[in-house]
């Protein structure tokens, strides 16, 4: 008897329990949908450390400033890299760039350099439920080791590493084919009208930048003299895809329009965009709504224009009803040039204004301002408004940190740089990464750690970047040491008064090589 009402008592007993734990379980998991926000990553283009008001900037940018003084503001966050390809294969992926040759600035017709099956940012969103896409500029090739064929289908591209749309530039605005690529399309393609690129050789008839400069709206000033598009001669030649041409102009308003079409698409699931905005890089065409407004020339207009977008993208968040949860990161690929390539006075119209703020150097450079980016984060529902963060934070941190915060696995095979730095990324952890690699012109590669240690090995590359822009590349024949926390500005090599703090750096930085 007594066995029989255990029995019972037993059988109760795991009822009640299967059924308590069931329903347990599926109120975990709506409070995980509940709470997973939607992430919006705003990645612009060559955005320099000084170029946004809260850093120090001259030029007004009023959203972008509201952005950091309702999120979090970071003042040590780092991309990979010090030009845009590398920087973007880390992000998207988790690994840096330096890992294997071939991944530098990317010409406009590189092949995929992300492969199908690799570990990337957004097919870890896809995996825990996201909606995924990108819009804006790619610059990481498209297509099979043949290279992208731009009158059929271009795969591989976004679509087989984990982006369920994509809507870009294929590489820069500066470089053939001047067109936009939606999914696995060129946009707008007549197929009577066929596309060719070629960069070695001049293809169809189109007037080039170097023979008839007078048909030009901006000069180039080096490189950059190939097919004119637009009034604007590019790198690289193309012929056909006449009705598929973009207009410089229209990219902001563009791409603003294709986020708003997939933020408000009907889903249940949250949605992780990546919004990749050609500002500011060059050629620096802003629409004609901006042009001369910012009083800084043509880069000046192309930061109100970024700005403008920010605003755009906010706006759109708030009418939706999604601003609350939703969480914004800000940042750029790489630091600020000055002439790129077009002459289009952005150093002469400077005035005050300083786009590497503090730092030395700028985009190419292993000096500060080639990698130290604005960062700001923004999520109303879980990270405090208005703080400032000294975490040292950097790009290549994302798949891991949310792979962390989604709770799903990753490839730690592939990602093998990548770390949870979540707690940093939403204010919670002022320290950050133990230290980092920051790739520089020519894929030299310098270590900084947290506590401010600069390391610059001894390499026999040249002073200034060797083609147009004027900007110290860093480079020495001889070890140099700076503690960047308290000479932000790189002024004072101290390598030779603290040989043992060199050592540690270097072998620091061999066995993140050797890893
Ligand atoms: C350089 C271009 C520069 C810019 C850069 C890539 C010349 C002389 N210069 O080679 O204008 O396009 O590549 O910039 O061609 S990035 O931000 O995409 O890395
Ligand atoms: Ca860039």
């Amino acid at each position: 008897n007594m066995n029989k009402i255990n029995y019972i008592g037993l059988l109760l007993l795991l009822i009640a329990f299967s059924c308590a734990n069931k329903k347990t379980t599926t109120h975990e998991e709506e409070q995980l949908t509940a709470k997973k926000p939607n992430v919006l990553l705003i990645y612009t283009d060559d955005l320099g450390y000084g170029d946004v008001a809260k850093y120090g900037g001259q030029i007004p940018t009023p959203n972008i400033d509201k952005l950091a003084a309702e999120g979090l503001l970071f003042t040590n966050a780092y991309a990979t890299a010090a030009t845009c390809t590398p920087s973007r294969y880390a992000m998207l992926t988790g690994e840096y760039a330096w890992r294997a040759k071939g991944r530098g600035v990317a010409p406009g017709d590189a092949s995929a350099l992300i492969r199908p099956g690799r570990e990337t940012l957004p097919s870890v969103m896809q995996r825990a439920g996201y909606r995924t896409g990108v819009i804006g500029k790619w610059h990481l090739g498209l297509g099979g080791d043949e290279g992208p064929d731009w009158n059929g289908e271009l795969n591989p591209g976004p679509l087989e590493i984990g982006f369920d749309y994509s809507f870009i530039i294929p590489a820069t605005g500066d470089r053939v084919p001047t067109v936009f690529v939606e999914d696995h399309h060129v946009v707008g393609l007549d197929p009577s009208d066929p596309i060719e690129v070629s960069y070695r050789k001049k293809v169809g008839d189109r007037p080039t930048g170097k023979d008839h400069p007078e048909l030009l709206k901006m000069m180039w000033s080096h490189g950059h003299n190939h097919t004119i598009v637009n009034g604007v001669s590019r790198i690289g030649y193309m012929a056909g895809g006449e009705s598929a041409l973009w207009r410089d102009e229209d990219f902001a308003q563009t791409f603003v329009d294709k986020a708003s079409r997939f933020i408000t698409q009907d889903s249940e699931k949250p949605f992780f965009l990546y919004f990749a905005t050609h500002d500011i890089h060059v050629p620096r065409i802003a629409h004609e709504k901006f042009q001369g407004v910012s009083g800084f020339g043509p880069r000046g207009d192309v930061i109100v224009q970024l700005d403008w977008t920010v605003g755009e993208l906010i706006k759109l968040l708030k009418e939706k009803g999604l601003e609350e949860n939703t969480m914004i990161i800000f940042s750029s690929d790489n630091g600020p040039v000055l002439d790129d390539g077009y002459e289009d006075k952005a150093r002469e119209l400077l005035s005050d204004h300083k786009p590497w703020g503090v730092l030395r150097g700028g985009k190419y450079s292993a000096f500060e301002a080639g990698t130290r980016v604005p960062f700001i984060v923004k999520w109303p529902a879980q990270v405090q408004s208005g703080k400032t963060s000294r975490a040292m934070v950097s790009q290549v941190d994302l798949v891991g940190s949310f792979a962390g915060f989604l709770g799903q696995e990753y490839n730690a095979q592939h990602a093998v740089d990548t770390q949870d730095a979540w707690a940093a990324l939403i204010g919670e952890d002022s320290e950050g990464r133990e230290g980092l690699v920051q790739e520089a012109l020519f894929s030299n590669l310098t270590y900084i750690r947290r506590d401010g240690y600069k390391f610059i090995p001894a390499n026999n590359g040249p002073d200034m970047v060797p083609w147009g822009p004027v900007i110290e590349t860093g480079f020495a024949e001889k070890d140099q040491l700076y503690n960047v926390k308290e000479d932000p500005g790189e002024t004072e090599d101290i390598s030779a008064a603290s040989p043992g703090i060199v050592d540690e750096m270097k072998s620091a930085l061999q066995q993140i090589k050797d890893k």
